[in-house]
């Protein structure tokens, strides 16, 4: 076997379905060893989007996904996709071809050190020198991207060690990890703090969002009903916590679910992940914060919790609600804000004006989205729409990016949730400037016979800098431009497209397009002057007034 042959093996053995990617010369070996094994290859038309998928595919099965591509301009490629997995937490394994390292017979043509580039941007890059460290590297590359804190690794496989036939190696099987629950003493100091507490809070963060999670969470937050308000990428972590929930914080401040943040004493925050922007800042007064996680958390100047419970953290939740059940006395303190808090989502929600309020847009997505639909979204003004009005009641089922934030990962990560959930309706969610990033992948998501409906929000402008732009009084300057007509656009790649006509064609053209199938664009022209209205003026009356 040569050595693409034992790289292949050894993606096999670690349960690799599918590898996305763009292949290049130099990846021929490996190409022909894929073509003779059980996993397929899907190949994009950007390796931006491979990796936008793989690392999807990690964050949504904790199982590392991984992509390919070619040395040199390929590779470069993938940068951003390692960015996304890296601030994301999400197991990711990127392969990409070299040159031959014993011999140089093109001299430096499109070589650049991906091994160094890659270095900040993943948890480990190496470079496999010989076929006999394939099956140690591979699975030592799983076991990094796929332990916490996930992320992820890159492989590079140089042409002629792809090439090179060497003897049968024993592959390394996989064994399942149980992380180590929390000490008892930091359980005992952690209950000791919640009981003493005369207004907890909980809060759901970014890890909380981790797939083997839900079960215990949403366990936790029923045994003690103490309620709950999560950031941006703990959003959807419980289930059937509807009567707990407070609110996301999407902002910093000032909005309204930081009535209860404010009033709180305690903050449980239960995997933050500061990557996020921060979902309350914290000062020299204010609550008490205790951080629950995999890891101990990171200090930053807004961040800097005063107790910590570390270990697994559906055990260790397990074990502290054991310490509580029946012994919280203050659980309440804090629901009565509740339905003040939610009333201000719903404002406008229902409203008919034309163009589309982000709020009725939100309002109406939700209408159609069955319980455990996903919704994706880019990067762009609405991504905060979303975050605060949207309600989700089923885990990961609002994918949204608050870590590198990056524009154009929308399209291709509904591509790889409709992949996975084929039986549930994925809605990916863009604006016209981010969908237009990764747009040529229209063609990867027909031809792979998705399912999948884009909505693309259309105000011919990078609608969120435009509203900085504002917000900080400069002039209103280089925001703007035009879009291809975007229904003909889908039509040129045979996919589907419909434009909204009017307030109350929303709903149904979205049940349209979900009931027809296959992969379909919904374009809805937004009035994006609610941003300054609610989350500008409307929320600093707000701050003034509380
Ligand atoms: C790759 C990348 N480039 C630039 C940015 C900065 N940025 C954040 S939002 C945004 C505008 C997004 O425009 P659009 O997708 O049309 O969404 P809108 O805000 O208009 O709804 C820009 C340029 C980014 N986050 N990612
Ligand atoms: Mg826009």
């Amino acid at each position: 076997m040569n050595g693409a042959g034992l790289l292949v093996a050894a993606l096999e053995n670690e349960g690799v379905k599918q590898i996305f990617g763009v292949p290049g010369e130099e990846n021929l070996d490996v190409v022909e060893a894929l073509r003779r094994s059980t996993i397929r290859l899907v190949v994009t038309r950007h390796e931006q989007a491979a990796a936008f998928m793989a690392a999807t595919h990690g964050r949504l099965t904790g199982e590392a996904g991984v992509c390919l591509s070619t040395l040199g301009p390929g590779a470069l490629n993938l940068t951003t996709g390692a960015a996304y997995a890296l601030l994301g937490a999400m197991p990711m394994i990127m392969i990409t071809g070299q040159k031959g390292i014993l011999s140089r017979k093109q001299a430096r043509f499109q070589v650049v050190d991906i091994v160094s580039t890659m270095t900040p941007l993943t948890k480990m890059a190496r470079q496999i020198v010989s076929p006999a460290s394939i099956p140690s590297l591979v699975r030592e590359a799983f076991r990094l991207a796929q332990q916490e804190r996930p992320g992820p690794v890159h492989l590079e496989l140089p042409e002629d060690i792809a090439h090179e036939e060497w003897e049968d190696i024993p592959l390394i099987p996989p064994h399942p990890i149980e992380y180590p629950v929390a000490h008892p003493a930091a359980l005992d100091r952690a209950a000791e703090l919640i009981l003493k507490a005369e207004r907890p809070l909980v809060m759901l963060g970014a890890a909380a969002s981790r797939p083997r999670l839900s079960d215990a969470l949403s366990a936790f937050v029923g045994r003690l009903q103490i309620p709950f308000f999560n950031t941006q990428m703990g959003k959807g972590s419980v289930s059937g916590g509807a009567g707990l929930y407070m609110g996301t914080a999407a902002l910093s401040e000032r909005d309204y679910v930081h009535d209860a943040i404010d009033r709180a004493d305690l903050i449980i925050a239960i995997g933050h992940d500061t990557v996020e922007k921060p979902p309350f800042l914290m000062g020299p007064h204010g609550p008490t914060v205790l951080h629950v996680g995999y890891l101990p958390a990171s200090v930053e100047e807004v961040f800097f919790p005063h107790a910590e419970l570390v270990g697994d953290v559906g055990p260790s939740l397990r074990l502290l609600a054991d310490r509580l059940e029946g012994h919280l006395a203050n659980a309440a303190a804090l629901p009565p804000l509740r339905e003040e808090i939610l009333a201000h989502l719903t404002d406008r929600a229902e409203e008919s004006r034309f163009p589309l309020t982000p709020q009725r847009i939100v309002h109406d997505v939700r209408e159609v989205m069955p319980e455990d639909g996903i919704a994706c979204l880019d990067n762009g003004m609405y991504k905060i729409w979303f975050a605060r009005n949207y309600r989700t009641r089923v885990a990961n089922t609002l994918l949204l990016d608050n870590a590198l934030a990056t524009m154009g990962a929308g399209l291709p990560s509904a591509m790889m949730a409709a992949m996975l959930h084929p039986n549930r309706r994925v809605l990916a969610v863009c604006g016209d400037g981010g969908f237009m990033m990764n747009a040529q992948e229209l063609e990867t998501a027909v031809r792979l016979k998705l399912n999948l409906v884009v909505l693309i929000f259309e105000d011919k402008a990078y609608g969120m800098i435009r509203w900085k732009q504002a917000v900080d009084h400069f002039p209103d300057f280089g925001m703007t431009f035009d879009n291809p007509d975007f229904v003909a656009f889908a039509r040129a790649h045979n996919a589907n497209g419909r434009r909204v006509e009017s307030a109350d064609g929303l709903a149904p053209t979205l049940e349209a397009a979900f009931q027809e199938g296959g992969v379909q664009l919904v374009i809805v022209a937004v009035d994006y002057s609610e941003n300054a209205r609610v989350l500008v003026d409307e929320l600093h009356q707000h701050s003034l007034g509380a």
